[in-house]
């Protein structure tokens, strides 16, 4: 409910700013063009972002705090990774450090959303090979998340910030590892193309 009224909150504030600062001439105003300048600026602000896709993953650091949004973006669907997947998602690649890499998006641990996140991780460059998730798990801000795992040195890692429920919203993904090398680490073995090309997971 806190992120539902926060967006509302939001929409408000971006149609309000225009119509307050603008001053309009009724007589000139030529219908058409504005039906069309309503139309473009209404496409782009539903439009999907860019890492809608798991192809499409932006790449982040670690440690990095990354500011991301899930509105206007699909339902990828993975399957179940450590919580269910049936919300709008976006997707980054992280790198393992061979340390205990946390993904979050709790306040408690430097992370931030404005709606009922999740996050989950998997292997595989888009082969789906789940590796975790998480749906509620902060110490304060109860419907965010945070997932941990043993990172394989130099071994790619799919991230994808997803909601409950069919939300979606803005977040803030905080990334770190924890500075101690770990085992066993998390192996991402590639699926063969020919495979991925027959679905084979
Ligand atoms: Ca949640």
């Amino acid at each position: 409910m806190r992120g539902t009224a926060m967006l509302g909150l939001v929409a408000l504030a971006v149609f309000a700013l225009p119509l307050g600062a603008q001053t309009i001439d009724k007589a000139n105003i030529d219908e058409d063009a504005l039906a069309r300048r309503v139309m473009a600026e209404t496409v782009v602000g539903v439009g999907a972002p860019p890492n809608d896709l798991c192809v499409n993953a932006i790449p982040i650091a670690v440690p990095s705090l990354t500011a991301g949004t899930t509105i206007g973006a699909g339902d990828d669907a993975p399957g179940f990774c450590g919580t269910t997947a049936n919300s709008p998602s976006v997707w980054y690649t992280v790198v393992g450090t061979g340390n205990t890499i946390t993904v979050t998006t709790c306040e408690d641990f430097g992370g931030g959303a404005d709606y009922d996140t999740k996050a989950s991780v998997y292997c595989d460059n888009c082969g789906f090979t789940c590796v975790g998730g998480n749906d509620d798990s902060c110490p304060s801000s109860a419907l965010h998340s945070t997932f941990s795992f043993c990172s394989a040195p130099s071994t790619t890692y799919d991230v994808m910030v997803h909601g409950f429920g069919g939300q979606s919203g803005n977040f803030d993904l905080n990334v770190f590892d924890d500075g101690n090398p770990c085992m066993p680490t998390v192996q991402c073995t590639p699926i063969p193309v020919e495979l991925q090309s027959i679905g084979i997971q």
